[in-house]
């Protein structure tokens, strides 16, 4: 019998935008009307490679600008063999963050290209669908303090935000830009349908390459 495939959903934004807490909605939503469907998110800390990832963040170490950035894709690249099983095997999967935020945190530095940045996740499996949960950087602070992460700070998001402007005028990406300054139900919604509309189509159609 042949299994038709799960779909691969992606939600992207600013820090504080909420994509945590609506991919967890969404993992549930969809669990309820009987698919299965689960959560990933990238950086994934569990790993070797996330470690070091983990490590930079928290600031306990420092890493060259170029190395971090493809810590930060073969970190991606080691949950490729997974990710296709899962699709294979029907699962949809929702992921926090992927390559898009590869690209607009690096390319936020000084010194970087967006090309140089998107060569290394080129060929990861392309999503079906990617939501951008749009909040203006004011907002995002309004949520309250930044962490003490590195990466986390205004001026920093707001260029992070202008990258992701720039990253979604790539049509050959099925982007779409979610309010997310509505109530957490609001976006829910709006997330839920678009998700349910790219299940019914994705499962038609093999999985891309970005
Ligand atoms: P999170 O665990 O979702 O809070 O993400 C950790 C931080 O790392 C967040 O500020 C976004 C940033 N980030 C996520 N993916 C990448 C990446 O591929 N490259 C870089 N440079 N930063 C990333
Ligand atoms: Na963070
Ligand atoms: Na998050």
């Amino acid at each position: 019998m042949s299994c038709r495939r799960g779909a691969l959903i992606v939600l992207e934004g600013v820090d504080r935008a909420g994509k945590t807490t609506q991919c967890q909605k969404l993992v549930h939503a969809l669990q309820q009307s009987g698919r299965a469907a689960e959560i990933m998110r990238f950086p994934d800390r569990t790993t070797k490679i996330g470690q070091l990832i983990s490590s930079y963040l928290e600031k306990k170490s420092n890493l060259e600008d170029h190395t971090v950035h493809l810590l930060f894709s073969a970190n991606r690249w080691e949950m490729v063999p997974l990710m296709k099983q899962k699709l294979e095997q029907g699962i949809d999967l929702v992921v926090d963050r992927y390559a898009f935020s590869g690209v607009a945190f690096t390319s936020a530095k000084p010194g970087f290209s967006l090309e140089w940045c998107m060569n290394p996740d080129i060929g990861l499996p392309k999503p079906d669908l990617v939501m951008f949960l749009q909040l203006n950087p004011n907002m995002a602070a309004n949520r309250g303090e930044f962490g003490i992460e590195r990466y986390e700070t205004s001026a920093f998001q707001r260029t992070v935000h202008q990258r992701f402007e720039e990253l979604m005028q790539d049509s050959s990406v099925n982007w779409k830009v979610i309010d997310a300054a509505r109530t957490i139900e609001e976006v829910h919604k709006d997330i839920k349908r678009l998700s349910e509309d790219i299940i019914s189509l994705a499962q038609n159609q093999p999985v891309g390459e970005l």
